[in-house]
């Protein structure tokens, strides 16, 4: 791919409300949009990191600088195709998120080219998926109900809970006395040490359908003396970084249900490998989500059309984070959302409404 010109735009776009983790509350979301010109087809990304790394140690101003100082010269000397990509950019360590927004609008410009969507180019049969949502610490417990009830109505198959030290016990047998029959998850962002084993234990009794990331991403050990000891399946979020990272840890037994997302892992093609060999190993897996725009969200849409994805995903629809998104909007009906059919991600831009969002943008053009 001779790559002309590639653009890095900043997005502020606030969330339709408040979402709280035992990390911090997000009121508004810092996007980071990769889009890159090659022989005529635009093609997008969308970087995952937060402005701040609270969820990792990424963050979005690392990830701009990272891609225009060591990327996109590289792009500029060598023509690459996304399957290239990665092997190529190896020899530059970490930075994932910054990696993975690049890789993907190589790959929605190459699918372009070839006239193919993503679904299409990862042989998926299903044309939609069923949808979970994750629901934030909430002010009380009647609020949280209040907010699961609103979501099992939009039809929602899956609710996952983000809990914390003080907010944990007491929110999860609320909801699982409220809604004895929902497929029901919860997720900690390694608020919890290895001493508060005997307090997660607890959770045991709420027939979760898994725990997330219970402690701090570099604790295997800690995983895997809770996961011995609890009934509840040990979910690994922020820990998986590479399809050989996930299979370690599975085989270790620090996880037996792996959550799936392409921008902590360097992108599309990892997030398939570790599809690929969490299915060879008949671990369950489901697609992660970062309060992604229509961009990141119809591409998640295709990758969980993929067999292994046997629960569902964060994904989500529009509404759940956005008044207004800056593609066509995703909708939840029966509890499920159809996969985007478009060429490339099937991502329809809004031009006018990215513009509006947007705070700065840089353009690189080939020298
Ligand atoms: C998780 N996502 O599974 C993450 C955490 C998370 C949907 O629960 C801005 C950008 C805010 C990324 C808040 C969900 C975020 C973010 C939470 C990711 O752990
Ligand atoms: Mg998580």
């Amino acid at each position: 791919m001779k790559i002309s010109e590639v653009t890095l735009r900043r997005l502020s776009m606030p969330l339709v409300k408040p979402f709280r983790t035992s990390f911090g509350t997000q009121t508004q979301r810092d996007v980071l949009l990769v889009e890159v010109l090659a022989d005529g087809n635009i093609g997008y990304g969308e970087c995952v990191a937060m402005s701040v790394p609270l969820y990792s140690e990424e963050y979005v101003i690392g990830a701009q600088d990272f891609i225009s100082r060591f990327i996109v010269p590289r792009l500029f000397q060598k023509e690459l195709e996304p399957t290239e990509f990665a092997e190529e950019m190896a020899d530059l360590l970490g930075n994932r998120m910054a990696k993975a927004s690049v890789e993907m609008a190589l790959m929605d410009s190459w699918l372009k080219a070839k006239g193919i969507s993503f679904a299409d180019y990862l042989r998926v049969d299903r044309d939609r998926v069923p949808v979970g949502v994750s629901i934030g610490i909430a002010e009380s417990i009647d609020a949280l109900v209040a907010e699961v009830n609103d979501y099992v109505e939009q039809g929602y198959t899956r609710v996952k809970l983000k809990i914390e030290p003080e907010f944990d016990i007491a929110p999860t047998k609320a909801i699982r006395n409220e809604f004895p029959d929902l497929q029901l998850q919860v997720d900690a962002n390694q608020a919890y040490r290895a001493p508060d084993i005997d307090h997660l234990l607890r959770l045991d009794e709420f027939e979760l359908l898994l725990i997330e990331q219970p402690m701090s991403e570099s604790d295997i050990a800690g995983h895997i003396k809770l996961a011995k000891l609890m009934q509840t399946p040990v979910c690994l979020d922020e820990s998986i970084t590479s399809a050989s990272v996930a299979k370690d840890l599975i085989e270790l037994g620090a996880t037996s249900v792996v959550n799936i997302k392409p921008g902590r892992v360097g992108g599309y093609l990892e997030a398939v490998r570790i599809h690929d060999v969490c299915q060879k190993l008949s671990v369950p897996v489901w697609c992660g989500g970062m309060l992604e725009t229509g961009i990141g969200r119809a591409a998640n849409l295709a990758l969980a059309g993929l067999p292994g994805f046997s629960l569902p995903g964060d994904i989500s629809g529009t509404n759940r984070y956005w008044n207004r998104d800056i593609t066509q909007e995703f909708v939840v009906v029966d509890g499920e959302i159809e996969l985007p059919t478009g060429i490339g991600f099937g991502a329809e831009v809004d031009t006018e409404m990215l513009l509006s969002y947007q705070t700065e943008y840089l353009t690189l053009t080939r020298p």
